[in-house]
């Protein structure tokens, strides 16, 4: 049983062995945090679908338990796909999922506790009402999945969205709305909350408030003045997830996003990089709300057999509205993992004359870096429409790497973690900053090279990024980089873009693996402080008795 094991992670939540996918119906109770995932009891491919789970008082530390659901039922007997929690007016907690039945043919099903007293809630029963629905006539009915947490509407009723596809190209994606009295009893309304054509498949819709004005999370039912919402969808076409910031009307149960410029609609991405199927929750336990989303892989699957396992669950975000730009969500690493700091190391006031490359004298494979960049002069106090944030910042960033000259810029300079000494491998996150000469807005990139990220050729080294918003008042250009063997996830200015690597480097592994700040633009730039730290492994209990 002893594996070469240089990618997996030392503090990202991964089950034991074999193939994990979307993140299912996180909730806190009693203490527990619990969290759900599809998941392959008997393979490091996708299949024989299941809800993995797996508990926690802190969501670092875990301990994983039996399978919670897995398919027994006609509607469910060939897979348990995603879904969501929500909790009973008494308080009990209840799961909604998709099933994939006997006959291919996607239903909705829910599950209740066996015995709601136990904290840890190991065994979940099926609900007599199961199916609760079946793909409305005229709707294909292996388009129909992925239920939402479910809110109280303004008419006293439950309601819940199942994502789908319609029109006679199938390429309208659209989130069906259900309306419930008791939470068991659903039916269709005939409605959707919104719709887009040219998305395709919505999977894995996610519908909920944020408040205008504070940080603090909101509970998925309440409303009013001071809320927002967020709708957002996994394509499948892309597979990227994509939101919008809009109004929910309760009146009629419908959405409309309040920027229709972008995109699609739906316009923004959470994350630049490799995270899809992601789900919030509202942590009642500290008044927050939480993301999750899941990281596939970019290596063969050839790869993920060899090593017994596939994909990485990103750390659990903090998510709230940016309360200087009500147009889009900022996202942070939740506060519980910077107990996983040790080894304080601190620079300040470095500045790096163009071509530089400075050594940060940190080595390994789990560290957390922070550094703030002073705002290069020219660009200061210039700021930046919010269509920028559109999708295309992705593909500057490619033009970038393969060396297309732009005007006017600053960098790219960033920070190369994974490295090697000789820079043979190296994954490299960067700031490029540029306008069009003509005294136009100047733009912010957050860029990712993978491109040197390993030796190996058969691993996907695509780069990504997007732009970063600056508001007026920034006086810097900050970075956090939370490194974790083959995950990598960075947040540019406090988390208003944000990126997910996957990398294998064959090199730059345990101690061989450096980290450097460097310059490759025409112009200096100053290191106002640079902090890293080294991170602890966190504690993963394996569940060890039957699946
Ligand atoms: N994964 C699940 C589906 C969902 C998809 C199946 C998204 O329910 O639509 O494993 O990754």
């Amino acid at each position: 049983e002893h594996v070469y094991q240089p990618y997996r992670t030392g503090y990202h939540f991964q089950p034991r062995k074999n193939w994990m996918n979307d993140p299912n119906g996180p909730f806190f109770y009693k203490g527990w945090y619990h969290f759900f995932y599809q998941y392959n009891r008997n393979a490091a491919v996708w299949g024989n679908i299941t809800w993995g789970h797996a508990v926690s008082t802190d969501l670092v530390h875990w301990r994983t338990l039996h399978t919670a659901l897995k398919g027994d039922d006609w509607y469910d007997v060939k897979g348990v796909w995603s879904g969501s929690a929500a909790f009973l007016p008494n308080g009990t907690p209840v799961l909604y999922y998709t099933g994939w039945s006997n006959a291919s043919q996607q239903t909705q099903a829910m599950a209740v506790p066996e015995d709601p007293s136990d904290p840890l809630l190991k065994e979940w029963d099926k609900a007599p009402q199961n199916p609760i629905a079946l793909t409305p006539p005229g709707y294909n009915s292996s388009q129909f999945r992925d239920p939402t947490t479910p809110w109280m509407g303004a008419d006293g009723e439950w309601k819940m969205l199942v994502g789908a596809v319609v029109g006679e190209d199938q390429l309208t994606g659209t989130a069906l709305l259900y309306t419930s009295k008791d939470l068991f009893n659903w039916k269709f309304t005939g409605k959707s909350l919104q719709s887009i054509h040219g998305t395709g498949m919505w999977e894995c819709p996610d519908f909920y408030p944020v408040d205008l004005h504070q940080k603090k999370g909101l509970e998925t039912s309440v409303m009013g003045p001071h809320v927002k919402h967020v709708l957002k969808v996994s394509l499948d076409l892309k597979k990227h997830d994509y939101y919008s910031v809009g109004t929910y009307d309760a009146k009629t149960d419908s959405y409309t996003a309040d920027n229709n410029k972008l995109d699609t609609g739906l316009g923004l991405r959470y994350d630049y990089g490799k995270f899809y199927a992601s789900k919030t929750f509202f942590d009642q336990n500290k008044g927050r709300r939480i993301l999750w989303g899941w990281a596939n892989e970019s290596s063969s699957v050839a790869d993920d057999v060899a090593k017994g396992w596939s994909s990485v669950q990103c750390l659990p975000r903090h998510i709230w509205l940016d309360p200087e730009a009500t147009t889009n969500l900022v996202q942070w690493p939740i506060e519980e993992v910077d107990a996983l700091r040790m080894n304080k190391m601190t620079k300040e006031g470095i500045t790096l004359e163009k071509g530089a490359m400075v050594d940060l004298m940190r080595k390994g494979t789990q560290l957390d870096i922070e550094v703030e960049f002073a705002m290069p002069e020219s660009s200061e106090g210039k700021a930046q429409s919010p269509e920028l944030l559109a999708e295309n910042g992705h593909l500057q960033c490619s033009d970038l790497v393969a060396g297309k000259k732009m005007a006017h810029g600053f960098g790219p300079f960033g920070l190369h973690v994974l490295a090697t000494e000789d820079l043979a491998e190296r994954t490299s996150i960067f700031f490029y900053l540029y306008n069009d000469g003509k005294g136009g807005d100047w733009k912010t990139l957050f860029c990712g090279d993978h491109s040197m990220s390993s030796l190996q050729t058969d691993v996907d080294k695509t780069t990504y990024g997007s732009y970063v918003t600056i508001h007026k008042s920034d006086t810097s250009l900050s970075v956090r980089v939370l490194v974790d063997h083959s995950t990598v996830e960075s947040f540019a200015q406090g988390g208003r873009t944000v990126f997910t690597s996957r990398v294998y480097p064959e090199k730059a592994i345990g101690g061989a693996a450096k980290v450097y700040l460097f310059n490759n633009g025409s112009e200096s730039v100053t290191v106002k402080s640079v902090s890293s730290w080294d991170m602890a492994s966190i504690n993963i209990k394996f569940w060890s008795g039957a699946p």
